[in-house]
């Protein structure tokens, strides 16, 4: 299976014979299902694959808080801003246990967020688009992190175990996140106001595409997929997981009594699968370059966050080396 070798663009894989024996090793724990600690011997491009692909996932976790954060203070009621503010801070929390699990491969969490902060790490690409109205809050949570479990519930059986552990964790919390979303969208289709049904209405027209783009390109023109399959880092591809999501989605849309702005979506009993139309890819490359809509105002708001904080972690510092000394004393 890791002999296969894949079309331009996507990185060829080594075959068995031009692994060295420790790599062919490696790869028989892996087909054998064991996970890989850290303190196991990695090819380094397995190391690096992951602490890209953590260091991605937990910098979006960060990132994702803020277009939720933006609707805290305008909450509807006293239930909605407890329940968005639990969302937020487990996303915090998220991040943590990301950046935790990058550091058990040898990375520097200083290093990596100072990359996301001079805009040469990326974070995924929804985190680009703004959150006009509440209704915004319900989609995100409904639309954004269903996608996310979708991918994640996977991330669960990832080979790396510290990574695959995180991912236990958050795909409970994200499952919340997805009912509360919807949750609040079927309130305001049921008993809300024209206005507050349109408003719905236009949040999935805009989110619906951008959710999509979260699985990244289609699978022929992703460089990473064949390698992070051969090594079960990923375990379905990413227009399988689009694909799925689709599929589970629809139905909930039909309960909203919503539509996705997608003339060519339609069941096809022959697949078994929702056929849907073309994404654009042109726009997805354009957030990948940062030129998001959202982009500068993210990275911005994040740079300014460090900021304000700084006295706060030197007082950290300063208390935790009192506390020490006093104990050494
Ligand atoms: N956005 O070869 P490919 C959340 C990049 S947060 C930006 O297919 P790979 C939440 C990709 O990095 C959800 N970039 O890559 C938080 C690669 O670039 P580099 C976050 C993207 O890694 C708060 C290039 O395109 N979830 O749930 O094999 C509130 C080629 O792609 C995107 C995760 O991070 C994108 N959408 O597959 C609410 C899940 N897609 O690095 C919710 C973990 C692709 O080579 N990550 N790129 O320069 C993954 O599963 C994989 O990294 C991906 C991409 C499926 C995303």
């Amino acid at each position: 299976m890791y002999a296969q070798l894949v079309e331009t663009g996507v990185k060829r894989l080594k075959t068995e014979d031009e692994m060295s024996a420790q790599e062919r090793d490696f790869q028989q724990r892996i087909d054998a299902e064991i996970k890989i600690e850290a303190k196991n011997w990695m090819p380094d491009a397995y190391r690096q694959t992951l602490i890209r692909q953590i260091s991605q996932h937990a910098h979006s976790e960060i990132v994702g808080m803020l277009p939720e954060g933006n609707w805290v203070t305008r909450a509807p009621t006293l239930k909605r801003k407890l329940q968005l503010m639990a969302k937020i801070q487990d996303e915090a929390g998220h991040g943590l246990y990301l950046y935790s699990a990058m550091e058990t491969l040898g990375a520097d969490r200083d290093s990596e967020i100072a990359k996301l902060h001079s805009g040469k790490a990326k974070y995924s690409s929804i985190f680009n688009y703004p959150t006009l109205t509440w209704a915004d809050v319900g989609a995100v949570g409904w639309l954004v992190d269903g996608a996310a479990i979708v991918n994640q519930v996977v991330l669960q059986r990832t080979s790396y175990g510290p990574y695959s552990r995180a991912m236990i964790r958050i795909c409970k919390e994200e499952s919340f996140h997805q009912r509360q979303g919807y949750e609040m969208l079927l309130t305001m289709m049921r008993h809300g106001t024209q206005v507050q049904k349109d408003m719905v209405q236009d949040a999935i027209n805009r989110l619906w595409w951008p959710s999509l783009m979260m699985f990244g390109p289609s699978d022929e023109h992703s460089p990473n997929s064949a390698q992070s399959m051969a090594w079960k880092i990923k375990r379905q591809s990413n227009d399988e997981l689009r694909q799925r999501f689709i599929d589970q989605t629809i139905p909930q849309l039909q309960v909203l009594g919503c539509s996705v702005p997608d003339p060519a979506l339609q069941w096809n009993a022959e697949r078994g699968h929702y056929d849907f139309g073309e994404i654009q890819w042109e726009e997805f490359y354009q957030v990948l370059k940062g030129n998001g809509p959202c982009n500068q105002e993210r990275v911005a708001t994040r740079r300014q966050a460090i900021e304000d904080g700084a006295w706060v972690r030197a007082a950290a510092v300063a208390h935790a080396r009192k506390k020490h000394l006093k104990n050494v004393a």
